[in-house]
C-alpha cells in the first residue's frame, strides 16, 4: 500500500491510482472533516476524535452508512480532510464510488471497496482544495451534464406544512391561493400513494394523478411529485407479488432499509432485470401523468450492502440504477435526488438534497443530546450539514430544503428563520411549504421578495457569507452537542433502546399523529 509523505503534496495537488493508500501527517491535526454517506448524514468539521454512535440503531440504514457506523476510528464516505494548527488543510478524496477515508492516529487513509481507483490529494487553503476536488469530480462523473444551465426552479412543496395529510381538494385550494407568487413548481410530497412500493393514488385522490398534475399546470407552473421508488414495506403489493426483487444478505435474509411510516423498509435489488424494467415503467408512468419535477427519495436503499442479482459494488449498482431512472424520465424532467448517497448521484441528476430535513423547530434535546443524532429533522442539523457540503455547488444544484416565512405554526425565532432563508440564498435553491393562510401580509411580502431576488453571493469564511451587502454568519448552527456523560449518557442509552423497539416507534407515531392533526386543525 503506498505511504505518502505530506512533503510530496506540499506545493500542488496530486492524483494517485491505488486501491488503498495512506498519508503520513506531519503533526497532529486540530480538526477532522467527516463526510457522511447520504443527504441526511452528518457532514462537519469536528475535533479529531470519534463521536458517539448515533441512536436509535434501527434508523442506521437510512441515516448513516451502516457498514461503517460502528468503526472505532474517524471515517467518512469518499473523502476526508484534516486541518492543522497553522490553518492549512490536507484533503484526501476519491474520484470514484465505493470508497471510504479514515483517520487513524497520524495517518489519513483511503480504501476502495472495488478496484484500484484515482485518489485526489491536496494540501493548502481549504477553499482551493475543495474547489479543485469538485473540478476533478466533474471531469469524471459529470463531464457533459446539462445541469446548471438553468437556474434551479422555485418550489412550493407540500411536506413541511401538511405532512401526510394531503388530499385532492385541499391541495387544489392551496394551488389557487398561492395566486401569482413566483413559484416555478408545485410539488406534491408523501401521502398521495397507496403504499410505499405501490405508486398509484390512494383514496384521497379520487380524480387521479393526471388530474392533479393538470390542476397544477393550469396555474402556469410545472407539476412536481415525490416518490421513494427503491424501497417498499412488506404490506405493499409490490413486495407481496415480487419478493424475489428485494435485496437479501449473504445468508438469504432480506436486507433492512430501516424504519419509517411505522413499518420496516426493504430495498429493491435494482440489478434484477424485472425490477429494473418495473422502475423504468414507473418513471414513464409518472411523466405520462404530467409530472416534470421528480423528487426521488430514500434512494440510499439502492446502495445498501447485499447479494445482488448482478454481482457489482453497491454504489456502482446504485449509479447504474440512477442512470436507468434518468434515461426513463428523460433529460427534460427536473430530477432531484433525496436521501441519496452523494458521490454516485453526481452527473445523473439536476439537484441533490445535501442535508437532513429542516423543521419548524431548531433542535430537540432528546434527539441532539440524548440520542446524539445529527441526522434527525431539525433546522440546526440541516444548516450545519448543508454548509459543510457547500463545495458541491459547482457540480449540480444543491437543495438545502425549504425555508419558513410563517410565524403562526413555527417555533423558530425570527433570526433562525432568516438564517434558513439565507441558506437558500447562498445555495440558490429556494423552496417553501408555507400555507398562504398562515402568512401575515408582511410575511407574504417577504416570501415574494425572497422568490424574486437573485443575490450576489461571496464566501468570506468557512461559515461566513456576503449576501449582496449583508454579512451573514451561520456559526450558531455549527456546534455539535457535548458528548453525553454520566447519567445523561445512561438516560440516552435507555431512550435509544426504547427507540429500537418497533412497538414503541409505532405508538410514538400514533401519538405524534394525534398531536399533529390537532396542530393542523388549529
Ligand atoms: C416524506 C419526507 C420528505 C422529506 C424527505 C424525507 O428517519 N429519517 O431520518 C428521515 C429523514 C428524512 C425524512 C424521513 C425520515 O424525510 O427528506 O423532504 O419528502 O421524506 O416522508
Amino acid at each position: 500500500m503506498p505511504l505518502i509523505q505530506i512533503t510530496d503534496v506540499q506545493v500542488n495537488s496530486k492524483i494517485i491510482k491505488a486501491k488503498e493508500l495512506s498519508i503520513q501527517l506531519p503533526s497532529t491535526p486540530i480538526k477532522y472533516y467527516r463526510h457522511g454517506w447520504q443527504s441526511w448524514s452528518l457532514a462537519a468539521w469536528t475535533d479529531p476524535s470519534p463521536l458517539p454512535v448515533q441512536m436509535p440503531a434501527i434508523f442506521h440504514p437510512l441515516q448513516v452508512d451502516a457498514q461503517h457506523v460502528y468503526k472505532k476510528y474517524l471515517n467518512g464516505s469518499w473523502l476526508g480532510a484534516v486541518e492543522f494548527a497553522d490553518g492549512n488543510v490536507l484533503l484526501l478524496g476519491a474520484l470514484a464510488t465505493d470508497t471510504n477515508v479514515s483517520l487513524v492516529q497520524d495517518q489519513l487513509s483511503g480504501r476502495s471497496e472495488a478496484d484500484e481507483i484515482e485518489w485526489f490529494i491536496a494540501f493548502g487553503q481549504e477553499d482551493d482544495l475543495f474547489e479543485e476536488y469538485a473540478a476533478q469530480l466533474k471531469i469524471r462523473l459529470a463531464p457533459d451534464a446539462e445541469i446548471k444551465k438553468k437556474d434551479a426552479p422555485r418550489v412550493w412543496c407540500s411536506w413541511y406544512s401538511l405532512y401526510y395529510s394531503i388530499e385532492e381538494q385541499s391541495l387544489y385550494k392551496i394551488f389557487n391561493e398561492l395566486g401569482d407568487l413566483p413559484f416555478d413548481v408545485l410539488q406534491v410530497d408523501d401521502g398521495w400513494q397507496m403504499d410505499v412500493g405501490d405508486w398509484e393514488q390512494n383514496r384521497k385522490f379520487p380524480a387521479g394523478m393526471k388530474a392533479l398534475a393538470d390542476k397544477i399546470k393550469a396555474t402556469g407552473r410545472q407539476a412536481g411529485l415525490w416518490l421513494a421508488p427503491l424501497i417498499a414495506t412488506k404490506s405493499s403489493k409490490l413486495f407481496r407479488n415480487h419478493s424475489d426483487w428485494f435485496l437479501r444478505d449473504e445468508s438469504g435474509r432480506f436486507v433492512s432499509a430501516g424504519f419509517n411510516w411505522g413499518e420496516r423498509l426493504y430495498a429493491l435489488d435494482t440489478t434484477h432485470p424485472d425490477a429494473a424494467a418495473w422502475l423504468i415503467g414507473l418513471m414513464k408512468q409518472v411523466r405520462a401523468w404530467g409530472f416534470d419535477y421528480l423528487k426521488l427519495d430514500f434512494l440510499y436503499a439502492g446502495a445498501l450492502k447485499g447479494r445482488r442479482h448482478k454481482d457489482m459494488p453497491r454504489e456502482a449498482a446504485y449509479r447504474e440504477c440512477l442512470r436507468l431512472l434518468r434515461e426513463a424520465m428523460g433529460t427534460d424532467a427536473f430530477f432531484l435526488t433525496c436521501g441519496t448517497p452523494i458521490l454516485p448521484a453526481i452527473g445523473l441528476c439536476d439537484a441533490i438534497r445535501i442535508g437532513p430535513d429542516v423543521s419548524f423547530f431548531w433542535e430537540k434535546y432528546r434527539d441532539a443530546y440524548l440520542l446524539y443524532n445529527p441526522t434527525i429533522p431539525g433546522t440546526k442539523n440541516a444548516i450545519r450539514t448543508v454548509l459543510h457540503r457547500f463545495w458541491l455547488k459547482p457540480l449540480l444544484h444543491i437543495d438545502p430544503d425549504v425555508s419558513y416565512f410563517e410565524s403562526k405554526e413555527n417555533q423558530l425565532t425570527q433570526e433562525q428563520r432568516t438564517l434558513l432563508q439565507d441558506l437558500a440564498h447562498i445555495c440558490e435553491f429556494k423552496a417553501t411549504s408555507d400555507l398562504p393562510q398562515w402568512l401575515s401580509h408582511s410575511e407574504m411580502d417577504e416570501l415574494r421578495s425572497f422568490l424574486g431576488v437573485k443575490s450576489k453571493i461571496e464566501r468570506a469564511g468557512r461559515y461566513i457569507f456576503h449576501i449582496d451587502d449583508r454579512i451573514v454568519d451561520f456559526a450558531s448552527a455549527i456546534p455539535l452537542p457535548n458528548v453525553p456523560k454520566g447519567l445523561t449518557a445512561l438516560w440516552g442509552k435507555c431512550v435509544g433502546w426504547l427507540g429500537d423497539r418497533y412497538f414503541i416507534l409505532r405508538l410514538y407515531k400514533i401519538l405524534n399523529l394525534g398531536k399533529f392533526l390537532k396542530r393542523r386543525s388549529s
